[in-house]
């Protein structure tokens, strides 16, 4: 089983969609093992962007995710990331597939409601920077088999 670090960003909080698009991960048959309400500091956004250091947005993509409280969730599932990654959609939210939480619910890439991971490496990485081990819970539905083959 996968694990994948998801940022439901400063947008959808304050525009009351974080319900919403914790549905659809759920409904999708992906896995809550972790979850926090919080402020990301720029020092903790810093280092979840650090890729993106130099480049145009970077300034702002960290102004934006440091703008207000997100809820920050770990999933997990078979193929978890390439799932997630497929539930949020495209990077620009104009040309993400009607279906997805970009397509359906956004319009500018610098307001594109939602993060996951884009690789198990970052994941691993992004994980850990939000997350102690201890508040990360294995458990199992009574539903597994009913998603999982
Ligand atoms: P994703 O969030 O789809 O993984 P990314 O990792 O390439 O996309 O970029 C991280 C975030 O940075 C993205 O969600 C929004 C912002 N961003 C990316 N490319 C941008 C661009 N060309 N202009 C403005 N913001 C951008
Ligand atoms: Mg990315």
């Amino acid at each position: 089983m996968e694990r994948t670090l998801i940022i439901i960003k400063p947008d959808a909080m304050q525009r009351g969609l974080a319900g919403e698009i914790i549905r659809r991960f759920e409904a999708r048959g992906l896995r809550i093992v972790g979850m926090k309400f919080m402020q990301i500091s720029r020092e903790l956004a810093e280092k979840h962007y650090a890729e993106h250091v130099g480049k145009d947005f970077y300034e702002s993509l960290l102004a934006y995710i440091t703008s207000a409280p997100v809820i920050v969730m770990v999933l997990e599932g078979n193929e978890a990331i390439e799932a997630a990654r497929g539930t949020i959609g495209k990077t620009n939210p104009i040309v993400a597939a009607p279906g997805t939480i970009r397509g359906d619910l956004g319009m500018e890439t610098g307001r594109n409601l939602v993060h996951g991971s884009d690789k198990p490496e970052s994941a691993e990485r992004e994980v850990s920077l939000f997350f102690a081990p201890g508040e990360l819970l294995s458990w199992q539905r009574d539903t597994e088999r009913w998603i999982f083959e």
